[in-house]
C-alpha cells in the first residue's frame, strides 16, 4: 500500500493540478512576435476559452481567455500541452493505403479514388446500408454535417453514428423522456447561485477540472454550500465533500428512489409545481397521481435501498435531507450514470428529484448533465450525428423532418431513409457479420475505445476500413485500408457546442501539417468522387456549411439563427435559443427570458412558471418517472467476485494520441494500473505495485496493482487510456435497451497475484 505520506503527496498534487486552473504568464511562453487568437480548448465538454499564440506559422503558446466567462482565464493541465500535440512527431502527414499488409504513403488522388471506387462498388452490389460512418463528439459541427449529408442524404443509409453513443446517449434519453427536450435547462451561471452540488457518477475534479474549480470557489465564498457525492469510488473530487455515498457499481437506482421517498415523506416536495408542470408515469407510460407515486416509493425505503445499494440507510436519509433543506440544488452527473445498462432510468430518477421539489427552472437549481466531449452537444446531439436523428433536433422517422432536410440538402426526399440505421454496437457487429462491408471512421479510435473491444477487431480486420486521423499510429489505423490525414485543432476553423448550450467559434490559425486537409473538405471531395458533384459543389468555405446548418435550426428549440460566424468571431460563444443577431442568448430555457417561452400565448403560462415546449413534451409538462431498481448487466458472482469499473484520469485524454505527445503528462501518468482497496488487497495477498492478473468473461491482462483507499471494497478501477493495457477488451458490451449506450461502468472480474 502507498504509505500515508505518499498518498497525501499524490492526492495534494492531483488536487492542486485539478482544481487550481493555472494561468501561465504569457511572457514566459511567447516571444514578442506572437499573434494571439481567441479559440476554444480542444479537449472536454466544459468548453473553456483559450488564447492561441502563433508565431512563424507555428503554435507557440496557449493561455486561458480572460474574457471567457466559462473559465475566466484559467485552464487545466491538459490544455497547456495542446501546442505539443499540434506539432508532434506522431502527426499523420500524408494519405496512406495498405499494400501487402503495410500502410504506405500515397497522394490524395489515389487515396480518395480508391475509397470512392470501393464505396461505390459496395453500394452497387449490396446497397447503401452496406456502408457506414462512425464519427465523434470531437469533430466540428461542420464536419459532422458534411458526413450526414453524404451518408444519409446521398448514399441513402442511416448507418451514421458517433462516439457520443458511448457517452451521452443515456443523458439524451433521460432528458427527452423527463423534460421533453435534450440538454440542460440552465447554464454554468447556476454554479455561482446554488446551495448544493450533488455530484453523481462524476469525477469532476479530474474530468471537468475547471467546473470543479468553480464549485470550489462557490464553496469558498459561500461556506454553507453543501457538496454531496454519490460514487463507488473516492476521487480528488472528494476533497470538498460534505457527504459521500458509496453505492456498489450499478446498484444506485434504488438509492435515487429512496432519496425521493424521504423527500416525499418528510414534506420536502412542491405539490403545486408537480401539479402544474408534471405528469407522473410508470414504466409502461401509464399516468398516475401523487398517491400512487408514494405507494411506488414504499418499495424504496432507505432501509430497502440500503440492502440493494450497500449505502447505509442513515446516509441516504442525510443526503435526502440536505437536498430537501437546500433552497437551491444542482445535480451534476456524467458517465457513472450514463454508461449503464439502465442509464436512461438512472437519468430519469435523478431528474425526478428536481421535478418533485420544483428545484428546476430557477437560478441555482438544475438537473445538469455534464458533457464529455467538446462538441458532443453541438455537432452530434444538435447536428443529428446519430443513426436516428437529423440536423436541428429532427428525427429520421418523421416524414416532415426528412422532407425539410432533403430540401436544404438538395436531394430527393426519398433519399433519406425513414428507418433508423444501426447504433454503434450494432454497427460494429454488422462489420463482424459482413452486413456492413465498408466504413469511414473520423476523429475517433474505436479499436481502442469500444467495450469488449477484441470482439470487434474481427470486423475491422475483414471489411474495408477508412480512417481519417490526425495522428499515427492508433489502434484503429492498425486495421485501416486507407488512412487520410486530417487537419487538427488550430489548423481549421469551425464551431464547437459545449455542455451549457453554448456554441463557440474556433479560427484556423496555421496551415495544416504536411498534406493534411480539413475533415469536412475530405468528405466533400470524396462525395464528389463518388458522383455527388452537384450536391457538394457549393461548399467552398466553412461558413457556407455553418450557414446552411444554421438555417436548419430556425424556429427549433435549439435556434442558432443569431449565431453567425461574424458574431461568433467577436463574442465568447452564444447560448441557444438565439433566434436573431440582436438576441443575447438564453440563460434559462422554458421560463421567463427564454424567447420561445416569452412568445407563448398567455393562457399556456397560466398558473405556472415553466412551459416544457421541447420536441418530446406534451402540454408543456415534464414527467416524473416511476422507474424500478434494476441490477447491472453483469452482477458479480463466486467466479468473478469483484466489480470492475473504468474511466479516466486528470492528465490524459482517452486513447492518448494527443496527451501522449507531452512528456510532462506521460511522466505524471506513465502507465495503467488497477486501484484496489486495501481491504480487498489484504484478503488477496496483494501489495502495492504487485503485478496482478485481471480477468473477466471476455479476456484477461496483466496490470500493476495500486493499493489505495479509493474504490470502495468490492470495486476496482482501471483507467482506459493505455493501449499497452487494453482494459476495454475486458469491458462488457451489454447496453441500455433504450439509449444503446454500453455499460462500461460495471463488469464482473477476478484478480489474482502473479
Ligand atoms: N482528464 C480527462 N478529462 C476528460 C476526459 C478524459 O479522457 N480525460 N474525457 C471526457 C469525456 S469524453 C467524458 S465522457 C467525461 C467523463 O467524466 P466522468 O464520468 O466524470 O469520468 P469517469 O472516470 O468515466 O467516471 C466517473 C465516475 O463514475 C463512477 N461510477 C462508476 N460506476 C458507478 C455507478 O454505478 N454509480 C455511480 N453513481 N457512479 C459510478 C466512477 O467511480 C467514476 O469516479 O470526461 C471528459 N473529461
Ligand atoms: N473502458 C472505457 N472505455 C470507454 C469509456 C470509459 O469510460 N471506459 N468512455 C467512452 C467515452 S465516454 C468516449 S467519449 C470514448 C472516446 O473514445 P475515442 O473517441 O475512440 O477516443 P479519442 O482518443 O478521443 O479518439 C479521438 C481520435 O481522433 C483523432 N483526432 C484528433 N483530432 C482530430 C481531427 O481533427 N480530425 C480527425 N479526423 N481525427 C482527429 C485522435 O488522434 C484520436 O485517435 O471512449 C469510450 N470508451
Ligand atoms: S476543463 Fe476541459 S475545456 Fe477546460 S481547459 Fe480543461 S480540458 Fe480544456
Ligand atoms: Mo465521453
Amino acid at each position: 500500500m502507498q504509505n500515508r505520506r505518499e498518498f497525501i503527496k499524490t492526492s495534494a498534487a492531483i488536487a492542486a493540478a485539478a482544481s487550481i486552473g493555472v494561468q501561465f504568464p504569457s511572457k514566459l511562453m511567447a516571444s514578442t512576435d506572437t499573434n494571439w487568437h481567441k479559440s476554444v480548448c480542444r479537449y472536454c465538454g466544459v468548453g473553456c476559452g483559450v488564447m492561441i499564440g502563433e508565431s512563424g506559422g507555428k503554435i507557440t503558446a496557449i493561455k486561458g481567455d480572460n474574457q471567457n466567462t466559462i473559465n475566466n482565464g484559467h485552464l487545466c493541465v491538459k490544455a497547456f500541452y495542446l501546442p505539443k500535440a499540434v506539432h508532434s512527431k506522431t502527426r499523420l502527414l500524408h494519405p496512406m493505403i495498405r499494400k501487402n499488409g503495410k500502410l504506405v504513403e500515397t497522394d490524395w488522388e489515389e487515396a480518395l479514388d480508391l475509397v470512392a471506387k470501393k464505396f461505390n462498388e459496395i453500394r452497387k452490389a449490396h446497397g447503401g446500408d452496406a456502408l457506414a460512418f462512425y464519427g465523434s463528439g470531437q469533430a466540428e459541427t461542420e464536419e459532422t454535417y458534411m458526413a450526414n449529408k453524404l451518408f444519409k442524404g446521398c448514399i441513402g443509409t442511416n448507418n451514421l453514428e458517433g462516439n457520443p453513443r458511448l457517452c451521452m446517449a443515456s443523458a439524451v434519453g433521460g432528458y427527452l423522456s423527463s423534460i421533453g427536450a435534450d440538454e440542460p435547462v440552465g447554464t454554468y451561471e447556476d454554479f455561482e447561485k446554488t446551495d448544493l452540488f450533488m455530484l453523481v457518477g462524476s469525477n469532476t475534479a479530474e474530468a471537468h477540472p475547471i467546473l470543479f474549480e468553480r464549485i470550489m470557489r462557490r464553496k469558498n465564498s459561500n461556506p454553507s454550500t453543501k457538496i454531496v457525492i454519490i460514487d463507488p469510488r473516492k476521487t480528488p473530487t472528494d476533497q470538498i465533500a460534505d457527504l459521500h455515498l458509496f453505492p456498489k457499481p450499478g446498484y444506485d437506482l434504488a438509492l435515487f428512489n429512496a432519496i425521493a421517498y424521504v423527500l416525499v415523506n418528510e414534506g420536502f416536495i412542491d405539490e403545486s409545481f408537480i401539479k402544474a408542470h408534471t405528469f407522473i408515469k410508470d414504466n409502461e407510460g401509464q399516468a398516475h397521481d401523487l398517491t400512487s407515486y408514494k405507494e411506488f416509493l414504499n418499495d424504496y425505503t432507505p432501509e430497502k435501498a440500503a440492502a440493494i445499494s450497500g449505502v447505509p440507510a442513515a446516509d441516504i436519509v442525510k443526503a435526502a435531507k440536505i437536498f430537501g433543506n437546500s433552497k437551491t440544488a444542482m445535480t451534476l452527473w456524467t458517465m457513472g450514470l450514463n454508461q449503464r445498462k439502465r442509464g436512461v432510468w438512472a437519468n430519469n430518477l435523478v431528474i425526478n428529484l428536481h421535478l418533485i421539489t420544483g428545484k428546476i427552472g430557477v437560478p441555482g437549481s438544475d438537473a445538469f448533465s455534464l458533457t464529455g466531449q467538446p462538441n458532443a452537444c453541438g455537432g452530434v446531439r444538435e447536428g443529428g450525428g446519430l443513426c436516428h436523428i437529423l440536423p436541428g433536433h429532427r428525427l429520421v422517422a418523421n416524414e416532415a423532418h426528412r422532407k425539410q432536410v432533403a430540401e436544404v440538402w438538395g436531394v430527393p426526399a426519398g433519399n433519406i431513409q425513414p428507418k433508423p440505421g444501426k447504433h454503434t454496437i450494432a454497427m460494429f457487429q454488422g462489420l463482424n457479420d459482413g452486413d456492413i462491408k465498408g466504413i469511414y471512421i473520423m476523429c475517433t479510435n474505436p479499436a481502442h475505445s469500444l467495450p469488449n473491444a477484441a470482439k470487434y477487431w474481427k470486423g475491422l480486420k475483414e471489411q474495408f476500413v477508412v480512417v481519417a486521423e490526425s495522428f499515427l499510429p492508433t489502434m484503429t489505423t492498425e486495421y485501416a485500408d486507407v488512412v487520410l490525414p486530417a487537419a487538427f485543432w488550430t489548423e481549421k476553423e469551425g464551431v464547437y457546442g459545449c455542455t451549457e448550450r453554448r456554441s463557440q467559434y474556433m479560427p484556423g490559425v496555421i496551415e495544416p501539417s504536411g498534406e493534411a486537409k480539413w475533415d469536412a473538405f475530405i468528405l466533400r471531395d470524396l462525395a464528389k468522387k463518388m458522383g455527388f458533384e452537384k450536391e457538394f459543389a457549393k461548399y467552398e468555405t466553412a461558413e457556407i456549411i455553418w450557414d446552411e446548418y444554421r438555417g436548419l435550426t430556425k424556429g427549433k428549440d435549439m435556434d442558432l439563427m443569431g449565431a453567425t460566424y461574424n458574431r461568433l468571431k467577436k463574442v465568447r460563444g452564444l447560448i441557444w435559443p438565439v433566434p436573431t443577431e440582436e438576441h443575447p442568448g438564453t440563460y434559462k430555457r422554458f421560463t421567463d427570458g427564454d424567447p420561445i417561452y416569452d412568445a407563448l400565448p398567455a393562457e399556456k403560462k397560466k398558473n405556472r412558471r415553466m412551459y416544457f415546449y421541447g420536441p418530446k413534451a406534451k402540454d408543456g409538462k415534464a414527467t416524473i418517472w416511476m422507474r424500478p431498481h434494476a441490477d447491472p448487466g453483469e452482477p458479480t458472482d463466486a467466479e468473478y467476485p469483484i466489480a470492475l469499473t473504468t474511466g479516466r484520469i486528470l492528465e490524459h485524454w482517452h486513447t492518448l494520441t494527443m496527451t501522449g505527445t507531452a512528456p510532462q503528462l506521460n511522466r505524471a501518468a506513465p502507465k495503467a494500473y488497477v486501484e484496489i482497496n486495501p481491504v480487498d488487497a489484504n484478503k488477496m495477498g496483494i501489495k502495492n505495485k504487485d503485478q496482478v492478473k485481471m480477468e473477466t468473461r471476455r479476456g484477461s491482462l496483466n496490470i500493476e496493482a495500486r493499493v489505495i483507499d479509493r474504490p470502495a471494497p468490492g470495486t476496482v478501477f482501471v483507467p482506459f487510456h493505455w493501449k499497452e493495457t487494453p482494459i476495454n477488451v475486458l469491458c462488457s458490451d451489454i447496453f441500455d435497451p433504450g439509449s444503446k449506450e454500453p455499460e462500461y461502468k460495471v463488469a464482473a472480474a477476478r484478480i489474482t497475484k502473479i
